[in-house]
């Protein structure tokens, strides 16, 4: 079964009510050929609601972070219940930003992720390895450390996708190549075919991110185990 090409924007913390407008009038115009592809955004928390409100039927919206409870005394955080209340149902989990400058550990990034998965919503996990993890040839296993910790208790791995995103290659413009990506995308897919199941192996979702451009995805996405792209700078957010 071919997998269905995945793109997802990811704006960080980027954007405001005017310059949201001009993007999703400009999203709402593209003409996307290929069918057989989901595309959606990720976007601050403030402006979700109006978003979904705004942007085209047939791409979805997603939180950049969501907590791993229902609710409670958790100031500054959001549920997942809550992102279903206004039609979100998808969040990233993980990304590397959250883990290096907010201290998240792999355990509150599995413990999100078992939540949200059990609720329902749909989950991008990012994994990555430093640069000094890189050149100590730890990349490996780190990626798959974050990946075993995410999904430790996981049953239903459907509503899942997994973007490989070396923290080297986030916003540095020093982009993987075809190469190094698919070596680690592999890792990744062998794992889930002797860890968990073929059929789930073959049917995961496995994006790339880091330094995505016009310039440099078409020979990413031709290689075999790359499914699509966590793209950040060149969302055209800025
Ligand atoms: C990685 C990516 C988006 P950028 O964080 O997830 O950002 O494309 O800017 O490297």
């Amino acid at each position: 079964m071919k997998r269905k090409f995945f793109v997802a924007g990811n704006w960080k913390m980027n954007g405001s009510t005017s310059f949201n407008e001009d993007l999703i009038n400009f999203f709402n115009q593209a003409e996307i050929r290929d069918q057989n592809v989901e595309i959606g955004v990720a976007v601050p928390s403030v402006y979700l609601s109006n978003i979904v409100n705004n942007l085209r039927k047939d791409w979805f919206v997603a939180a950049q972070n969501c907590f791993k409870n229902e609710k409670g005394a958790y100031t500054g955080e959001i549920s997942c219940h809550m992102l279903k209340d206004i039609g979100v149902n998808w969040s990233i989990i993980g990304h590397s930003e959250r883990r290096i400058i907010f201290n998240e550990s792999d355990e509150l990034v599995g413990e999100k992720c078992e939540y949200l998965l059990s609720q329902g919503m749909k989950v991008i996990l990012c994994v990555g390895e430093l640069r000094s993890e890189r050149e100590s040839g730890e990349t490996k296993q780190v990626c798959l450390r974050q990946l075993k910790a995410a999904t430790e208790k996981l049953k239903d791995w459907s509503n899942l996708v997994i973007a490989y995103e070396p923290v080297w290659a986030i916003g540095t413009g020093k982009v993987a190549t075809p190469e190094e990506a698919q070596e680690v995308h592999k890792v990744i897919r062998e794992w889930l075919r002797t860890s968990v199941s073929a059929t789930v192996a073959e049917s995961m979702s496995i994006v790339y991110g880091g330094s995505v451009k016009a310039e440099n995805c078409v020979d990413l996405g031709k290689m075999e185990d790359i499914d699509g792209f966590l793209v950040g700078g060149a969302c055209k957010y800025m």
